[in-house]
């Protein structure tokens, strides 16, 4: 679309299930957000817009892991998730939830538009059912054996182990994680959106007016949909987590996730417009906007074949673009949280940026590294090797080193302050240096016009490489040594130091959408204001005035050692062995391969360090805000102890007064909501996940040993 009015950029919503790693940065947040600044740079009317999903199977399935219920699984990752994308530099115009009242009546508004207007079909159809949780089972909650691998764990929707995609209906032997027991098939029916009578649309707005401009993976997956023909699709879920049906049925109605979620981006845009005394409606009515979504590449159906078909039945604009990247992989390896082996922008932030002075600059190294090896058009690897060099070989070497020199030279040669500029002595070399700045400003801003993030970033550090080339050639020191024996070297220093300086207030505005803490930076060393950052301002070589003087240089990146980068190997290592026996051990694994799985084998003298006794609980209550904790007395003869156990969801305080418990005594004590814990409750776990007492067959005198 050529000069639209306004802009409106959206990165997929994240699940607060859990931490977010680095490949999401890199896939839907990192470009939308280079992209945003380089529209506002512009002065282009530009909203970005983002948030949590906080509905879906995902949520209450993490509550059920953590033993606590889902809003406090969204109200805990939230928060952390917005924070983290602050410290990397993602500059969203809002951080909303899909939870907020404004979001349901949004979402619930468009689906009554969508029923009422004869869009939507209702069909009834048998599904699983658990009889004891009198519940129907999303796909999530259902695990049997896949048919295409035989693993024996496989979701209702997918095969984590082959990766294939299953129906519940498809999986042997299937069973309720809720209560272990085989479901049962009870009628039910739901809302469809039959994109079959769609297709035609698609084909023509993606496969032929878009197929030149997408990228090609994303063509060529809606094709594929295509192809293999579309179906209606499901709208609605028997679930209790979720928007509401708004319209009254038997069972609990929720919208599906995947039908809310995207009505997220409008409700969003809503609240900002709220927030700012703005008017939300143009951004998602009027043809002059133009929409862009950024998102990872398992989120393409979402985005360019259900969400369209909702937003045209619904009377609103399409997206002008849905880039997507492919997958960016880690040490050899798919990136996965669950498994461990994974990069959390959480832990990016507490070992890089939190952890020295100055620290913001290492968010722009992760920037800047990521967008280097962005998997724009096939899948791309981070390695920590990989993350060193481009720092060091790069940052550090190509563009720090130019801008450092560039400063400390200025001070030593010409005063501290700008030198003039003698037309009369301008050579080849300083009309080629004059050219290649001009160049590059067009050749990036084509470039992130078209979503070519990476290589808009290569001709940024390309402008710096010939900058070192220039002043190399131009050697300014060595001119300064012989400054009495010719009349014009101070003229020809000051020519040299002005254009490096020139340069040097382009690279800032030319890096800004890409590594902003660095521009902010080179601001201030130039003593000049944000509006110098304009887009506009680009290409020229009269952004500094003559005579004005300038601070001294600030290290903009600093060498990153082999130790450092060993470090994060050994930590991966780690985190990966820990997240296998997490997974391992969390309730949706089934118990046979838990009661398979002993852990290591152990010395005697390993097992005599706990101290273990029998003790008697005293009293017992619940702990503020802890949905899980007991805060309980336990007798161990010598002495009473205060110790908090996570059994809240399977006790009552009342029940468990006067049980006789194992204590593990000689555990370091540890703060729990403020409260201190000085000892631990040993606990069996059944099949369902409930949790019994490991007590003596008769009651027997406190602090006993066990061994
Ligand atoms: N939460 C899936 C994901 O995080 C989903 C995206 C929603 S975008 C509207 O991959
Ligand atoms: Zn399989």
């Amino acid at each position: 679309m050529n000069n639209p009015t306004r802009y409106l950029i959206t990165s997929a919503l994240p699940y607060a299930n859990g931490l977010k790693h680095i490949g999401h940065l890199a896939g839907a947040y990192l470009p939308a957000d280079i992209y945003t600044r380089y529209l506002r740079a512009q002065n282009r009317e530009v909203v970005f817009v983002c948030g949590s999903d906080e509905h879906g199977t995902a949520i209450p399935i993490q509550a059920k892991k953590e033993g606590t219920t889902a809003r406090e699984i969204i109200d805990k990752y939230h928060p952390i998730i917005e924070q983290n994308f602050k410290d990397l530099g993602i500059s969203f115009d809002i951080y909303h939830r899909t939870s907020s009242p404004i979001h349901h009546t949004t979402a619930q508004e468009f689906f009554t538009e969508l029923n009422n207007n004869g869009h939507l079909e209702i069909k009834e159809t048998e599904q699983y059912y658990d009889d004891e949780a009198k519940m129907f089972l999303a796909d999530r909650f259902i695990k049997g054996t896949c048919p295409n691998c035989s693993y024996n764990n496989a979701f209702g929707d997918q095969c984590e182990k082959c990766g294939k995609s299953l129906s519940p209906e498809e999986l042997i032997n299937p069973v309720s994680t809720l209560s272990g027991k085989a479901p049962i098939k009870k009628l039910t029916s739901h809302w469809y959106l039959p994109l079959n009578k769609h297709e035609e649309f698609l084909k023509e707005w993606v496969l032929n007016t878009h197929k030149e401009d997408w990228r090609a993976n994303v063509v060529g997956n809606v094709k594929s949909w295509i192809d293999a023909g579309l179906q209606p699709r499901a709208v609605t879920r028997d679930l209790d987590w979720g928007v509401k049906v708004p319209v009254k049925t038997e069972e609990n109605k929720v919208l599906y996730v995947w039908f809310d979620a995207p009505i997220g981006y409008i409700s969003a845009t809503k609240q900002w417009a709220l927030d700012n005394d703005k008017d939300w409606k143009p951004y998602w009515y009027n043809n002059d906007t133009k929409l862009v979504h950024f998102i990872g590449k398992d989120n393409i159906v979402f985005h360019a074949i259900i969400f369209p078909v909702m937003l045209k039945l619904h009377g609103n604009i399409l997206p002008d673009n849905v880039p997507s990247n492919e997958f960016m992989n880690l040490e050899g390896d798919k990136m996965s949280t669950s498994r461990g082996w994974s990069i959390e922008m959480e832990d990016y932030i507490n070992g890089w940026i939190k952890k020295e002075n100055g620290g913001e600059s290492m968010a722009d190294v992760l920037r800047y590294y990521l967008t280097n090896i962005a998997p724009e058009t096939k899948d791309s690897e981070f390695t920590w090797k990989g993350f060193q060099d481009a720092n060091n070989s790069e940052l550090v070497s190509i563009f720090g080193n130019y801008v450092n020199r560039t400063f400390v030279l200025m001070h030593k040669l010409c005063g501290g302050k700008v030198p003039a500029f003698h037309n009369n002595l301008l050579d080849e070399t300083d009309k080629q240096l004059i050219i290649d700045i001009a160049q590059t400003k067009n050749s990036v801003e084509q470039l992130l016009e078209q979503y070519k993030f990476r290589e808009a970033q290569f001709e940024v550090i390309d402008l710096a490489r010939k900058a070192n080339q220039y002043m190399q050639k131009k050697e300014p020191w060595i001119v300064a040594k012989t400054l009495n024996e010719t009349p014009n070297n101070q003229q020809l220093i000051d020519n040299c130091m002005h254009l490096c300086l020139q340069l040097t207030a382009n690279l800032a505005i030319l890096i800004n959408p890409f590594l902003p803490f660095t521009a902010k930076k080179m601001l201030y060393m130039m003593k000049v204001v944000d509006k110098m950052l304009e887009w506009k301002n680009a290409g020229s070589v009269k952004l500094l005035s003559v005579g004005y003087s300038l601070r001294e240089p600030q290290l903009l990146f600093r060498k990153i050692e082999a130790e450092e980068i060993n470090e994060q190997l050994e930590k991966l290592k780690q985190k990966a062995m820990l997240g296998k026996t997490e997974v391992a051990t969390s309730e949706e694994v089934n118990v046979e391969a838990e009661l398979k799985n002993f852990k290591p084998e152990i010395q005697f003298d390993d097992f005599t360090k706990i101290d273990l006794r029998i003790g008697t609980i005293k009293t017992a209550e619940k702990v503020a805000k802890a949905d899980k904790l007991l805060k309980l007395e336990v007798d161990l003869g010598s002495e009473v102890r205060t110790i908090v156990s996570g059994i809240a969801m399977h006790f009552t305080p009342e029940e468990i007064i006067n049980k006789q418990v194992t204590v593990v005594c000689n555990l370091a004590p540890r703060k729990m909501r403020g409260i201190e814990s000085n000892g631990m409750i040993l606990m069996a776990e059944d099949n369902n996940g409930k949790l019994h007492f490991i007590n003596p067959d008769n009651v027997i005198k406190e602090g006993s040993s066990v061994s």
